[in-house]
């Protein structure tokens, strides 16, 4: 095997990109800083005391439980030194996303090295006491937990996991024009599917309006227990896949460290210059393009500078440094002695000064101000973002004239107020989405701002693509990609919208549960502000899948987010367009949370005008005077519904009711917003049990219509006043190719199954029912029928418009024949 292909990190190093930019001097202060670095990595893992080994190291100075990783951290700080180089140099925006964030020890030594840390964090101050507790602090209980977590200066990525750096970075420069991410990127992280899709996210960056994403795939050989597989490929199999990415990867590769700084120096200044040329040639052209942006890759040791062996065991450049690389100080007497060589080959004594604080040549190394890549406000995103400018979504509503008898397009409606968002905030807002923005009737947003695609064009694009090199709407069939970087997007301080057909989006519930956590832990973290919320509109729902069946069925994804901390989520399912605007006004308003808004796409009844939809969604329930006839009465039963779909059934059952049994008081209620449901000890949403109680009664039946899983209701409602006269229905995993209705009847939240469920609860009605309990029986057979003879819903049935019983008179009531 020729020497530069080889695939093993040892060696003096090889590297694509020739040149010794530095200096011996500058060669040793870069050793200097290198060690430094790792010496405070492995002291963050180890040392409760003896912060600089001014005495001999003993067991009582080391931490009772081990925690955290050193195997990523040395590559992870080489590279962040280096890049600190060229920030210098270039006077560069640049900031760092560590991908394995579990080597978390690298960025907050470069933190701690910066000055940033002691900034933040008075207590862990550039002296022996602060480093003593910037030690003691890390992973352990009350303090910091081991990956690039909320706390960390500088991180918008916690790393913990793994697959999203890439995405996330790119989130983070589209319309940052200055900025550069430098991504670093494991390789056991590599393997993730995220991280895999990914790599695309280049077709996507426009050299004009974006800033740039530098990659550094970290080839540390080593995963927890295995090798990684692009580690273990040919060389030029690696370079290949990288190049049929669209990347131009440049290796550095061995682990003798002065030609490796040498290396390194020389490659990201390439990398830089690279970048910084095709943004210039872009800028200065007018012309956007795709350039083969660069990338490096690092194959270095895993655990570098760690003994290659104790006793008979691998640990530098083998997965046995992944964690804590000794594991055993505190009872193995020798391990400790080694333990206390190896930190001590670092020189501490020379690196720190009497007080403790790093020697200056190490401080000089690290830029100024923001340019300290973890003071950089980009990952900060709060203290950068602008309020969006919103259009008065008042002036967008439907006409509501009758309710109940309107048909209109709720989705499409909104998504011409979206365009004027668009428009009103060219360059901080972006609508993101997997190949679904045209499928999902929005597409009015392309009137401002078409999807980017930095990829080839056809003739044929121009028929109604709306492709463009610059645009706000960014597809691409991959929820992870989309989702990362719409979590970039928000985390460095602009705005957007994720919508998702509702059943794919458990494709990314790692990724929400995720960005919950993270959101959640910045409110405990002072310095921190807030970001925008992160919007996810659920659309394509359960119940009108009539052509795609069963597995685009599947509404759970609010269970998923029912779970994170009520501080973070919030779920909202508007019952027609006017609520939806407002709702969407609301959650584009709103901070730190993850809204989800689920409203389906085509044409649906239309219930309140402009002003009553408002004051609805302001309460987030209620009843609606409108459709019931319990006027300041006792009802005899409540119909509530939540969702649009689940609305309209619950209202025709309603009118079905009515019909058979004139005389009857029925209260209709309606939830836009789920956490209404729960107590407010658990969320503040909350109805307390007075409010409960004046909507729901403590002793009437209630039929409860619900979009998605029926059991999810019974969870919210545990324990609430009659909460065993709840009997709710909803979608109850059975589906195929069905009519709408059909498909209804399969889970029992039909018009008729409601009014059958109704006259059941109503024991007055038990044995006067029986005849209109048999009609409505009759119907639905009919039914069901018609749609598996002739493929429809009878159209009497899908045709049904709300009348309003409020003055009829019990004659006037048709009894159904
Ligand atoms: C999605 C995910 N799966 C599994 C893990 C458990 N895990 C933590 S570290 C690790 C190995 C990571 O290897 P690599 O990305 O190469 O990081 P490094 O070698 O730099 O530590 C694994 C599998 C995780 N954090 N995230
Ligand atoms: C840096 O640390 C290594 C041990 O990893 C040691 O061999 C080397 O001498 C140190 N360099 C300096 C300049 O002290
Ligand atoms: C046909 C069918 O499977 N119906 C089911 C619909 O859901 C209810 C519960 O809400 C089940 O009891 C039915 O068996």
């Amino acid at each position: 095997m020729a020497e530069e292909e080889s695939i093993r990190a040892y060696g003096p190093a090889r590297s694509t990109i020739k040149g010794e930019p530095l200096s011996k001097d500058e060669i040793a202060r870069y050793n200097d800083f290198f060690n430094a670095s790792c010496y405070l990595s492995l002291g963050m893992i180890y040392l409760l005391d003896n912060p600089l080994l001014r005495e001999p190291l003993r067991k009582e100075h080391l931490k009772k439980r081990l925690l955290g990783h050193f195997g990523s951290a040395p590559g992870q700080i080489f590279t962040y030194m280096h890049m600190n180089r060229l920030i210098k140099a270039y006077d560069l925006n640049a900031y760092f996303v560590s991908g394995p964030g579990h080597g978390a020890p690298a960025v907050l030594s470069q933190s701690y090295l910066e000055g940033v840390y002691s900034e933040v964090y008075p207590a862990k101050s550039l002296d022996i006491d602060g480093l003593q507790k910037f030690f003691k602090y890390f992973s352990f209980p009350g303090g910091i937990g081991s990956h690039a977590t909320p706390e960390t200066p500088g991180s918008i990525h916690e790393g913990g996991e793994l697959g999203y750096s890439i995405s996330h970075a790119f989130g983070s420069v589209f319309d940052n024009p200055d900025l550069i991410a430098v991504t670093m990127v494991g390789d056991g992280e590599a393997e993730t599917g995220p991280l895999a899709t990914s790599w695309h996210s280049n077709k996507f960056l426009n050299p004009i309006t974006d800033g740039a994403v530098l990659p550094v795939l970290h080839l540390n050989g080593y995963k927890i227990n295995n090798p990684t597989i692009l580690a273990r490929i040919p060389h030029k199999e690696l370079e290949n896949l990288f190049l049929g990415y669209g990347w131009q990867p440049y290796f550095v590769e061995g682990d003798e460290l002065d030609s490796m700084h040498q290396a390194m120096a020389a490659t990201l200044e390439k990398c830089v210059q690279e970048i910084r040329g095709y943004q210039k040639k872009a800028r200065d052209s007018g012309k956007a393009f795709r350039p083969r942006w660069p990338m490096v890759i690092l194959r270095s040791p895993k655990g570098w500078t760690a003994p290659r062996k104790l006793d008979d065991k691998y640990l530098e450049g083998f997965w046995r440094a992944h964690q804590v690389p000794i594991t055993d100080p505190a009872t193995n007497p020798d391990h400790l002695k080694v333990l206390e060589n190896w930190m001590r080959s670092y020189g501490p004594e020379k690196l720190f000064d009497k007080n403790g604080a790093p020697i200056a040549a190490l401080r000089e190394l690290c830029p100024e101000g923001n340019r300290r890549m973890s003071a950089n406000p980009v990952a900060n995103g709060g203290i950068l973002k602008k309020p969006l400018k919103l259009p008065d979504f008042r002036k967008y509503g439907v006409e509501v004239d009758q309710p109940g008898a309107v048909m209109d397009a709720s989705m499409k409606t909104m998504g011409v107020w979206l365009r004027d968002v668009m428009k009103m905030n060219p360059q901080n807002f972006r609508l993101f989405g997997p190949d679904e923005t045209e499928s999902n009737k929005l597409a009015g947003v392309y009137d401002v701002g078409k999807k980017v695609w930095m990829g080839e064009y056809f003739e044929e694009d121009d028929d109604g693509g709306n492709l463009a090199m610059e645009g706000r709407v960014m597809e691409m069939l991959s929820e992870h990609t989309c989702e990362g970087w719409i979590e970039g997007y928000v985390l460095s301080g602009r705005h957007g919208l994720f919508a998702s057909y509702e059943p794919f989006i458990h494709v990314v519930d790692s990724m929400v549960n995720q960005h919950c956590k993270w959101i959640e832990k910045c409110l405990e973290v002072e310095w921190r502000v807030k970001v925008a919320s992160l919007n996810i509109l659920l659309t394509s729902v359960v119940w009108r899948q009539d052509h795609n069946g069963f597995t685009h069925q599947d509404p759970g994804f609010l269970d998923v987010l029912a779970n994170k901390s009520p501080e973070v989520v919030r779920i909202y399912l508007p019952p027609d367009g006017n609520c939806l605007l407002s709702v969407m006004d609301h959650c584009l308003k709103s901070t730190n949370y993850v809204n989800a808004i689920v409203s389906d796409k085509q044409d649906h009844l239309q219930y309140l005008t402009m002003e009553q939809a408002v004051a609805h969604c302001t309460k987030g329930i209620g009843s609606w005077p409108h459709f019931s006839t319990d006027a300041g009465g006792e009802p005899d039963v409540v119909m509530a519904s939540c969702g649009d779909i689940s609305t309209h059934e619950m209202l025709a059952a309603v009118d079905l009711l009515l019909r058979h049994f004139p005389e009857l008081k029925i209260r209709v209620v309606n939830v836009v917003d789920l956490f209404k449901l729960i107590s407010p000890a658990q969320h503040p949403h909350g109805l307390n049990d007075k409010q409960w109680i004046s909507l729901f009664t403590e002793d009437k039946p209630v039929i409860f219509n619900f979009h998605s899983y029926p059991w999810m209701v019974h969870r919210l409602t545990y324990k609430r006043p009659g909460s065993l006269n709840m009997h709710v229905r909803g979608y109850t995993e059975k589906g195929n190719i069905d009519t709408p209705l059909e498909l209804a009847i399969r889970n029992q939240t039909d018009r008729f199954s409601l009014a059958i469920e109704a006259i059941d609860q109503m024991p007055h009605l038990r044995n006067r029912g029986s005849a209109a309990r048999q009609t409505l029986l009759n119907e639905q057979i009919a039914a069901r029928d018609e749609a598996l003879e002739t493929g429809m819903d009878p159209v009497k049935l899908s045709s049904w418009r709300w009348t309003d019983h409020r003055n009829e008179k019990p004659d006037d009531a048709l009894v159904s024949q």
